[in-house]
């Protein structure tokens, strides 16, 4: 069985930690969200990849989601002796490491699917981790502050931000004349099925499909997607923001509405959102428990969204 799954961040890695518990013998391609990434410190960073590595090849800070376990922050603390900022992002001493190896290697030459490969053979993930592309695409957000209208770097809007400040427009900075990274449409095309995790869909899953090639790729196929959104809010995290920038509202059936059914044959929602259960214009919505409270219970959402796309393909 062959599954390709577009993934962000934290939602993104615990799901696909599921679904390696539910499918062990399944081969699985992920395609990463890059546009998350920032430089920082003369270093290239990238969140989302990292997370999905970190967590499936056991280096996670569990409790908070993203990050190293058993970190410690001396060089945080050093720049901070320089008064070298920005200082609203963490970034700990073995998290650097993975940061160093990376640029290092960019500024060799390799593309960022070389690099993410070699940082792979460390971390042994299980799965085949693939950047959407090895062309930069950085997601910048319009906002509106009393000095005026001014376009900052996501992170910033996330981290330092808290995304209170609303957002007039978010747009992925060169994802029109991005390029899919080698291997991203031949796993599309070989995949049974292709799976959309609980991943922020504007600023993950969004993002990925963004990328010239992806989003017919991915139409081509059966898909079968979760709700990030339970109960007309986000489980953590500030979709809900996100949303409300496109202009769509922050419930699950709106989600799916916004994926439309040209994109979606099935759809996963909370046991709070049953109502929605049956045919919703051309996608099969089926309702239950859709929080990943541990690995076993991503594991039955993972196995409950295999069932699905095999029913539907
Ligand atoms: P990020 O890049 O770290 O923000 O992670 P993703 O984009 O992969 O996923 C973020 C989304 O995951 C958020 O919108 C959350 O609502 C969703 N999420 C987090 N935990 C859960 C969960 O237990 N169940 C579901 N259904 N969604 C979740
Ligand atoms: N998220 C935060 O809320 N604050 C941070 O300081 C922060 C640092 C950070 C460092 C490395 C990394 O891989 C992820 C990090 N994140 C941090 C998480 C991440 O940037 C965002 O939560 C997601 O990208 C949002 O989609
Ligand atoms: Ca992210």
């Amino acid at each position: 069985m062959r599954i390709v799954a577009l993934a962000g961040g934290i939602g993104g890695a615990r799901f696909l930690r599921g679904l390696q518990q539910a499918a062990p013998e399944a081969d699985i391609t992920v395609i990463g969200n890059i546009g998350d990434d920032i430089s920082l410190f003369g270093l290239r960073v990238c969140p989302d990849l990292d997370t999905v590595m970190y967590t499936l090849g056991g280096g996670i800070n569990e409790e908070q989601g993203w990050g190293r376990a058993d970190e410690t922050f001396t060089i945080r603390e050093e720049l901070a002796a320089y008064e070298v900022g920005p200082s609203w992002f963490t970034l700990g001493d073995r998290d650097f490491a993975t940061h160093i190896v990376r640029t290092q290697m960019l500024d060799a030459g390799y593309p960022l699917s070389a690099v993410t490969e070699a940082l792979c053979e460390r971390w042994k993930p299980g799965v085949r981790l693939l950047p959407m592309s090895d062309d930069r695409v950085e997601t910048h957000v319009v906002i509106e502050e009393e000095q005026g209208r001014r376009a900052v770097h996501f992170q910033e809007w996330w981290v330092r931000l808290h995304a209170q400040v609303p957002a007039r427009s978010i747009v992925a900075v060169g994802a029109e004349d991005a390029k899919p990274a080698p291997g991203v449409l031949e796993a599309l095309d070989a995949a049974d099925f292709v799976i959309l995790p609980p991943s922020n869909p504007v600023v993950s899953v969004g993002t990925i499909l963004s990328v010239p090639g992806i989003r017919p790729a991915v139409a081509a196929k059966t898909v079968v997607g979760v709700s990030p959104i339970i109960g007309g809010a986000p489980v953590r995290g500030m979709a809900d923001a996100c949303l409300t920038a496109i202009g769509v509202e922050t419930s699950a059936g709106a989600v799916a509405a916004h994926y439309g059914a040209d994109l979606l044959d099935g759809w996963l929602v909370d046991t709070a959102d049953a109502a929605l259960e049956g045919d919703l214009d051309g996608i099969a919505v089926r309702a239950r428990p859709l929080l990943m409270t541990d690995v076993d219970a991503a594991a039955d959402i993972a196995r409950a969204a295999v069932d699905l796309a095999r029913e539907l393909a």
